[in-house]
């Protein structure tokens, strides 16, 4: 047994917080979350677990923060860049002192949380999010494999066991499809809510990097813009230590690597027939508003 394996905690175990599954890494700093400052400029992504977050992370870091030259992007990873509010792991990892303590205008904040449980004052401030979704296929497989390799998230279990948890919203942050719903919903009535997808960033990232820059106001040149995309390819993002979480030593990436396929479609290579039939009956309970359309395969 290695060292890092005897110090290693136990594996957490969810409970019911105000309606959603969390463990204590989340919930333990809630008075700071729920007060937390944001300030009119403040950007949030804000996404279900495994939709793309650190992608879309490492975009908008390239897009506002790109120019600072080399140092920065090979010194601070992206997690360090873009805080993850609700992140809790004194004295190191909170996430609130670390937004607070961000050098850098505007900030980039990360955030899991479903959208009643956003902290008041990015409402108030008017502040600009980005939402990322995924299709629930993918991103259940992405879990399971996520729920392996970090020792910091509660036992994945067998993948059977792990797809019904998903479907029943037992898995950290609760139901994908709460989420993704009521982020929608929310977009409906919120302006400054850029809604997009997984799929469309592997179908075509340039134009979604287009999109992002109008909806953020920003007008990188043609360079800064390629620059931006070769930098965030699925490859390049696995090569560098800094956006693969290569860092973190509570994932174990032998298990799986945090940069695992990143594609559209890995689910078939998971679901059985029999749960795939189940999952869309289930699915189709749940998933009543025909706006919201997401893609399996491209
Ligand atoms: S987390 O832990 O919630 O922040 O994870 P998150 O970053 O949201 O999701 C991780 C999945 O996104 C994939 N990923 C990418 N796919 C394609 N291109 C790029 N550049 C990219 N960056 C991250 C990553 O591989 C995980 O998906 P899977 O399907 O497990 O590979």
């Amino acid at each position: 047994m290695s060292f890092t394996q005897m110090e290693m905690p136990p594996r957490p175990t969810v409970f019911d917080f105000h309606g959603v599954s969390m463990i204590k890494m989340f919930t333990d700093n809630w008075d700071n979350i729920q007060n937390f400052k944001a300030r009119p400029d403040d950007i949030v992504i804000a996404t279900y677990p495994k939709a793309g977050t650190t992608w879309v992370s490492y975009i908008l870091d390239l897009l506002y923060f790109g120019h600072l030259g080399p140092e920065r992007q090979t010194s601070i990873p992206v997690h360090e860049r873009v805080p993850f509010l609700e992140l809790y792991v004194p004295p190191l990892l909170i996430g609130t002192d670390l937004a607070d303590n961000l050098p850098t205008t505007p900030r980039l904040i990360k955030t899991h949380l479903p959208v009643q449980l956003l902290p008041k004052s990015f409402w108030e401030q008017g502040c600009r999010i980005v939402y990322v979704a995924r299709n629930a296929k993918d991103n259940a497989v992405s879990y399971f494999h996520f729920d392996r390799m970090n020792n910091a998230q509660p036992e994945a279990g067998d993948w059977s066991t792990f797809l019904q948890e998903f479907m029943e919203g037992k898995r950290v942050f609760g139901s994908w499809y709460d989420h993704v719903n009521g982020w929608w919903e929310k977009k409906q009535t919120y302006s400054n809510l850029h809604y997009m997808f997984y799929e469309d960033l592997i179908e075509d990232c340039g134009r979604e990097i287009d999109r992002l820059c109008s909806f953020l106001g920003l007008s990188p040149s043609v360079e800064e813009k390629e620059n931006v995309r070769t930098s965030v390819t699925f490859d390049s993002m696995k090569q560098n230590k800094m956006t693969n979480y290569s860092t973190i030593p509570i994932m174990d990436h032998t298990v799986s690597p945090f940069m695992r396929k990143g594609k559209v479609g890995d689910w078939k290579n998971h679901f059985t027939v029999a749960q795939n039939e189940q999952f869309d009956e289930d699915y189709k309970r749940k998933m009543k508003n025909p706006d919201l359309k997401f893609r399996y395969e491209i």
